[in-house]
């Protein structure tokens, strides 16, 4: 057991012995100067779905290791699922240490998407959530888009201290340390791993800084009533946003139906006709049809025409949330897979997401 080194991909301790387990290397491999472990070079390189996933302990050990250490923590969310992934009792986590909220993947976002409106309506959410931000960013991880004027934040705020990247799962943490590596000349000897599943990082990566203090990647929490966890690998890819949304309107009558693939099913019930504005993943198929129609028309055609899924095996029970919308411009979001947007008062609305997704309400964040 060689248990003082550590995978440069996801952070966990390297061993010879058992492949099944985390952080498996053959001898061979120790030599090199970056040691990866199998299961990150296989999810590198060849995509493969990871066997080996994070366990509730991680974050407990992540909980408990912050809220002793003095440090800046700087905390990022997936602004395309704001509220899903979210990390409940994340103030709790900080302690005392200060926040930095950084929303993540604003490439996904229409260009028409006002970032100042964005960031007030983010600083309510997270007043709400019981978070006092010292600032909030917005940034593309993987665009580069914000992270000069984060890089700066964290340097002024850390103040000569260390600093810790949390989130939950698939936000872009090791996507956003990557970048600042290849923006700062960082050394090319770490990497951590990146990956659309959630849970890559299984441990703590230490990224030394210049003044000798330390950035660390951490695992992410698992929020389970995200979409992620409800999909396979080929489903995920379908329905994580790779570029701008092109929102996709849809004039609607009384008692009209909109099917986001087989995952997903908005009932607009009335009254009257309005505009019901799609945010989704551009490659995700919509399906218009008459409320009276749907039921039948998902027996039929879920895993077919009603794609994700991709099997009938794996068609998701879909549970009704209804809503009586009291903004003038609301959004009804199913986490992780975007949000409908709908215009006017009074509008009777029912989402239709598989068992355990999360669907909520909120003001509408865009337009
Ligand atoms: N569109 C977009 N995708 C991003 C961005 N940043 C990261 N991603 C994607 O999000 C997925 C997750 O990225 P990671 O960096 O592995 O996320 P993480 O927070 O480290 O995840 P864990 O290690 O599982 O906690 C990958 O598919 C990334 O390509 C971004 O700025 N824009
Ligand atoms: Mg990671």
């Amino acid at each position: 057991m060689t248990d003082h080194i550590s995978c440069s991909g996801c952070g966990v301790a390297i061993q010879t012995e058992d492949e099944r387990k985390p952080g498996y290397a053959p001898k061979s491999a120790l030599n090199r100067e970056v040691v990866v472990c199998k299961r990150c070079f296989r999810l590198t390189h060849y995509n493969e779905v990871p066997d080996i996933k994070p366990q509730d302990e991680d974050f407990i050990r992540l909980l408990n290791r912050i809220g002793e250490t003095e440090a800046l923590i700087v905390y990022l969310v997936d602004i395309f699922d704001f509220n899903g992934s979210w990390v409940s009792g994340l103030q709790r986590l900080a302690g005392n240490n200060p926040v930095l909220l950084v929303g993540n993947k604003v490439d996904v976002l229409p260009k028409s998407t006002n970032p100042d409106k964005l960031k007030r309506w983010m600083s309510h959410m997270a007043r709400d959530y019981g978070l006092k931000p010292l600032d909030i960013h917005l940034i593309s991880a993987e665009k580069g888009t914000g992270i000069e004027e984060l890089a700066m934040a964290i340097d002024h705020y850390r103040a000569g201290g260390d600093v810790y990247v949390v989130g939950c799962t698939n936000v872009g943490k090791s996507t956003f340390i990557n970048q600042l590596i290849r923006r700062f000349g960082g050394d090319s000897r770490y990497q951590p791993t990146t990956s659309p599943f959630p849970g890559t990082t299984l441990d703590f990566i230490r990224l030394p800084l210049d003044d000798g203090r330390s950035l660390y990647d951490t695992p992410g929490v698992i929020n389970d009533h995200q979409i992620a966890h409800f999909v396979t690998y080929d489903e995920l890819k379908k329905i994580l946003p790779k570029k701008e949304i092109k929102p996709k309107v849809y004039q609607l009558n009384e008692n009209q139906t909109l099917f986001i693939g087989g995952l997903a099913r908005i009932d607009y019930r009335g009254p009257g006709r309005r505009s019901l504005v799609c945010y989704v993943s551009n490659a995700l198929y919509i399906h218009r049809t008459k409320l009276e129609k749907a039921d039948a028309l998902y027996e039929e055609q879920a895993g077919k025409l009603l794609t994700p899924p991709f099997s009938e095996e794996r068609i998701p029970k879909l549970v009704r949330h209804d809503f009586s919308l009291k903004d003038d411009h609301s959004d009804l979001v199913i986490s992780g897979l975007g949000w409908v947007s709908v215009k006017g008062q009074g509008a009777r609305v029912s989402a239709y997401a598989p068992a355990g997704v999360q669907v909520l309400r909120r003001p509408s964040i865009i337009g």
